[in-house]
C-alpha cells in the first residue's frame, strides 16, 4: 500500500511525464514542418517514450492500492528560435526530469517504501541514458552551428547518434 505522500510524488511524476511527452510532441511538429524529417522522427519516438514512462507509473499507482491521477497539462512552447535553442531545451528538461526522479527516490527512502525505491531505479537507469544522448546532440548541434550542410547530415544520421549513445 502506498502512503498518500508517495501517492502524491508519484502522481506528481506522472504529470510530468506526461509533459515531456508533449513538450516532445510539439518538438517533433516544429521539426516536421521545417523540414527535418530525421529530427521529427526522433521527436516523435522520444513523445512516445515518455508516454510510456508516465504509463508506467499509471499502472504501479493503481497496482500498489493508489489511484492515478490523470491531470491537465501545461502547454508546451510550440516555436524555436533554432534547432540548437530546441535541442538546448531537450537537455535541460531531461535535467529537470532527472532531478525530480531523484527527489522520488529520496521521498520513498524518508518513507521507507522499499518497493517504489525498487520500482524507481529503472527511471534512475533511464534518465542517465537519455541525460548522455541529449548531450550528445547537444555536442553535435554545437558543432554544426548555422551550417546547413551540417543540419542536413545531422538530420539524416539523427537515428545513428541516438541508437549508438
Ligand atoms: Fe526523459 O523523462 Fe521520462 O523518465
Amino acid at each position: 500500500m502506498l502512503s498518500k505522500k508517495i501517492e502524491k510524488a508519484l502522481n506528481d511524476q506522472i504529470r510530468v511525464e506526461a509533459e515531456s511527452s508533449q513538450i516532445y510532441l510539439a518538438m517533433a511538429c516544429w521539426a516536421e514542418v521545417k523540414g527535418l524529417e530525421g529530427v521529427a522522427g526522433f521527436m516523435y519516438s522520444q513523445s512516445d517514450e515518455e508516454r510510456e514512462h508516465m504509463l508506467k507509473l499509471v499502472k504501479f499507482v493503481n497496482e500498489r492500492g493508489g489511484h492515478a491521477h490523470i491531470s491537465e497539462l501545461k502547454a508546451p512552447n510550440v516555436t524555436f528560435k533554432s534547432f540548437k535553442e530546441m535541442f538546448e531545451t531537450l537537455f535541460e528538461h531531461e535535467v529537470f526530469v532527472s532531478e525530480s526522479i531523484n527527489n522520488l527516490v529520496h521521498i520513498s527512502l524518508e518513507e521507507k517504501d522499499y518497493a517504489t525505491h525498487n520500482f524507481l531505479q529503472w527511471y534512475v537507469a533511464e534518465q542517465i541514458e537519455e541525460e548522455a544522448m541529449a548531450r550528445t546532440i547537444l555536442d553535435k548541434i554545437n558543432m554544426i552551428g548555422n551550417d546547413k550542410g551540417g543540419l542536413y547530415l545531422f538530420d539524416r544520421d539523427i537515428e545513428q547518434i541516438t541508437v549508438s549513445t
